[in-house]
């Protein structure tokens, strides 16, 4: 027998502990197409967040903040949820129509819920017969539908994937959520429900070709546990080393994760109250918003946000070097809400003639202020004036040597004075546009 001192054994114990999340996927270096794919991540700037799922049939269940949540915020029981699985029958989905959509929009990829909280997996799942295919009348795997229509038209797919699971009896101890849902299980093999976790990830990550990444969240549900991350990321990093791995934890990123989210927040804002860390320098950055108040369909909600606060959203993130991830909710006939068809195809409107100043930019060099953002390629700065009422507009702390500078609309030259702190733009009223005044600096 081999002899162990006991220090070694002390060391195994430690790098045992040093498993845990905080140290993720210790060591982890990105493959040579992840860091393209992260490239190709930072040019596309513009993706559809879709968040869809059998709770889409109760539209929110007539309560405005509510969606997506409904198992959990009316305290629906395990055994009565079980029933909306036999009602989801979305006759009118049309792979084709919603990319094509997509595509007109100027949208690059789409990010959608393979499984959301409430467990339920919208794709082909075979560890569990809790899936679309297996428990709904409709009988087909919409997300391999969307993703083969994907593969046709060059748009990538991500996947939204649940570690948070109301329904499954191993996600036990539970979290901070779901404790008014009464037929949840009182014991459970924490372990057993990480593996099946894994078990479906790989699943998505072995039946449908190559994607985009897997957007995770949950993990704040219970923010001690033993996720076992360092696992489930080199799983997706050893099945699909391409993958950019994201998770919505609200802290900085883990080794392991090649991007880093900001939920319903410009990066580096917090106006919702859990996005209270710094801006990764490391990996690229999104953010996430909704077009009204809620992620998942709801009936209600018309609260939708205009398409000038949306664009402008979209530009101040861009000017922080983050991608604009914008939500839908399919209804559950699985037709977009027309109304959002409305706004994406305003918003992509925009993006026909102004895409050059967003697509493929990184942030600007001076960051986003209240009258506007900064975006770059090369050596040509996008200077977008978003708030402003015509007149000297003043750029503190940036003294660029230019070759030119021009209105982007007409390409008429535009007065630029320097001084010693910084330059000054002279934007005449006449030149003001709606949604975005944009100059074009050429540099030397
Ligand atoms: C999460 C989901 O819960 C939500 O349904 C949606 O999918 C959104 C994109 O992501 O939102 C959160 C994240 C964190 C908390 C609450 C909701 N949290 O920390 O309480």
């Amino acid at each position: 027998m081999k002899f162990i001192p006991t220090n070694s054994i002390v060391i195994i114990l430690i790098a045992g502990f040093l498993s845990i999340n905080s140290f993720a996927q210790e060591g982890y270096v990105p493959a040579e197409e992840n860091l393209e794919n992260r490239e190709w991540f930072l040019d596309a700037k513009y993706g559809l967040f879709v968040h869809w799922g059998v709770y889409s049939i109760m539209g929110g269940g007539g309560d405005q903040g509510i969606a997506e949540w409904i198992m959990e915020r009316k305290s629906i029981p395990i055994v009565q949820y079980e029933k909306l699985p036999g009602f989801f029958n979305p006759v009118d989905f049309d792979p084709a129509q919603w990319v094509s959509m997509v595509k007109r929009a100027g949208i690059k990829y789409i990010t959608i819920t393979s499984k959301h909280h409430d467990g339920f997996a919208m794709y082909d799942s075979k560890i569990s017969d809790y899936n679309i295919v297996d428990a709904t009348p409709y009988g087909k795997d919409v997300i391999g539908m969307l993703k083969e229509e994907c593969d046709k038209q060059g748009v990538k797919l991500f996947f939204y994937h649940s570690q948070l699971d109301w329904h499954h009896p191993d996600y036990f101890p539970h979290g901070r959520t779901g404790e008014g849902i009464r037929d949840r299980s009182q014991s459970g093999d924490w372990n057993a429900y990480i593996d099946y976790m894994n078990t479906q990830l790989t699943e998505l990550l072995t039946q449908y070709g190559e994607v985009g990444g897997i957007w995770f969240d949950g993990m704040w549900d219970k923010p001690d546990a033993e996720w076992r991350l360092g696992e489930t990321y080199s799983l997706i990093h050893e099945l699909q080393p391409g993958a950019l791995i994201g998770s919505n934890h609200h802290k900085m990123p883990y080794p392991g994760e090649d991007f880093m989210m900001f939920e319903r927040d410009l990066p580096g804002e917090n106006s919702m109250g859990f996005n209270n860390t710094g801006i990764s320098e490391e990996v690229p950055l999104e953010m996430c918003e909704t077009m009204n108040g809620s992620w998942g369909f709801n009936i209600i909600d018309q609260n939708y946000k205009s398409v000038k606060a949306l664009i402008q959203t979209m530009v101040r993130s861009a000017g922080y070097g983050a991608n604009f991830l914008l939500n839908t909710g399919p209804m559950p006939n699985g037709q977009i809400q027309p109304e959002n068809v409305d706004t994406l195809m305003a918003i992509g409107q925009w993006l026909e003639l102004h895409g050059e100043s967003v697509y493929g930019t990184r942030k600007g060099p001076v960051k986003p202020q209240e009258w506007g953002a900064t975006t770059q390629k090369g050596n040509t700065v996008y200077v977008h004036v978003l708030n402003h009422d015509g007149g000297t507009l003043e750029i503190a702390g940036y003294t660029p040597k230019l070759k030119s500078a021009l209105f982007f609309d007409d390409g008429s030259e535009v007065d630029v004075k320097k001084t010693k702190e910084g330059i000054i733009l002279t934007v005449p009223k006449e030149k003001l546009q709606d949604m975005d005044t944009v100059i074009v600096l050429t540099l030397k």
